[in-house]
């Protein structure tokens, strides 16, 4: 994994530090940190195997017998006392979490781990990115070399129950879809079947390579799924045309055709209905419920600003009781409840100011790579979306 120590908002300078090991990163000598290493590690070395049409059954999920959440006294108790947040991230993925040529960390996962960082630590910039892959992600949770993943990771049942993890509200809801080149005759009409006898590429620890797995073999096709460690491998060996197809969440299709399509129309995305459902959000490791009381409402702190229309630009006003009670009370107005989940009262005053609600992330985000909110599953509520927040009462 690759640590970035990224103190600014978007596009300010951070340091690229050197690549180390998990265990390196977290020194993990107990035998939790040891037994989940082992069993990334071989999860990791499984999953480098090219198949054919294999069924790669719960690769994706981890496994892990003992696996105990290794800072005592809870998270935000370490947070607090370390003054910074370490959040793992991809660094690859772009609109997500994209590491720039000046070492900053853009994307809406990023935004996210900054935003946690303005609700614990009143300062958005308090952040230690570390760049990790699909393959490294839960082990860095697990052993608590990071204290939240948000490295769009989908919610999954295994990973929920079996790897020592617990998911918080989803931040983008994406589904798994599949990036050909329009020269080879694919269109962005084209079925699942149309990949017969193609090879497939896609990255490692993913539910992706489950996903299509999967789904080949209740369509009779056959295809050769080939598995890279990270995204940059799968989209370079595309590029290079190793790959006839790569798959992935069609948020990570969408970002690289908008930055790496050498022509518009030479890359095609399909089918037009996600194969998958991928629920992406932050992750963290399980029986912390104060921690996770802390992740969850920064993130519906985001969804009811956008609800109540709240922008950066309006947390005085909101605070001053403009924008209704419920907003006074989550800027840290009178009633406010921050205090009682060990926060300060304008915790989330400082998330809108410095971070922004839900939309602005978006804006800032998602919609310069052509990813459209209206219409789609991440709508607020009142727009026919999922996005929903519980009341902050
Ligand atoms: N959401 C899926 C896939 C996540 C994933 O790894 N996606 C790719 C494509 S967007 C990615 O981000 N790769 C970046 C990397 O490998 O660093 C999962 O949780 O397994």
């Amino acid at each position: 994994m690759t640590r970035i120590r990224a103190r600014g908002l978007r596009g300010a300078a951070a340091s690229l530090a050197a690549l180390s090991l998990i265990l390196a990163a977290c020194g993990g000598s107990d035998d939790a940190s040891d037994d989940a290493s082992d069993d990334a590690a071989a999860e990791e070395s499984a999953a480098e195997d090219s198949s054919s049409d294999s069924d790669s059954g719960d690769s994706d999920s981890g496994d892990s017998d003992s696996v105990e959440v290794t800072q005592e006294g809870g998270i935000l108790a370490a947070v607090q006392a370390r003054g910074v947040l370490n959040c793992g991230v991809s660094g690859a993925a772009v609109a997500f979490s994209y590491t720039q040529a000046d070492g900053s960390m853009e994307g809406i996962d990023a935004d996210y781990c900054r935003a946690v960082a303005a609700a614990v630590l009143g300062d958005a910039e308090a952040v230690e990115f570390t760049a990790l892959t699909a393959a490294e992600r839960f082990t860095a949770v697990q052993t608590g070399a990071v204290d939240v993943l948000m490295r769009n990771s989908t919610w999954t049942q295994s990973r929920d129950t079996e790897v020592g993890m617990d998911f918080g509200p989803t931040t983008y809801y994406d589904g798994q879809q599949l990036m050909g080149r329009s020269a080879d005759g694919f269109t962005g009409s084209s079925s699942v079947d149309e990949i017969d006898g193609a090879v497939v590429c896609t990255n490692a620890g993913t539910t992706t390579e489950t996903n299509i797995s999967e789904l080949a073999s209740l369509l009779g096709i056959s295809i050769t799924l080939t598995t890279f460690e990270d995204y940059d491998q799968v989209v370079d060996a595309f590029i290079a045309g190793t790959c006839d197809v790569i798959t992935t969440d069609g948020s990570g299709l969408v970002g690289r055709k908008a930055a790496q399509e050498p022509n518009a129309g030479d890359w095609v995305i399909f089918p037009a209905t996600p194969i998958s459902k991928e629920p992406l959000g932050p992750v963290y490791a399980q029986n912390d419920s104060q921690w996770a009381d802390v992740v969850n409402w920064t993130v519906y702190a985001t969804l009811i600003a956008d609800e109540n229309g709240v922008t950066s630009a309006d947390v005085d006003a909101a605070l001053a009781g403009d924008f209704g009670p419920e907003m006074a009370r989550l800027m840290g107005g009178e009633g406010e409840l921050q205090s009682v989940m060990g926060l300060s009262a304008d915790a989330f005053y400082n998330v809108i100011s410095q971070v922004g609600n839900y939309q602005e992330i978006w804006d800032a985000n998602l919609t310069p790579v052509g990813l459209d909110r209206a219409g789609s599953a991440n709508a607020a509520w009142t727009d026919g979306g999922l996005m929903y927040a519980p009341p902050a009462r």
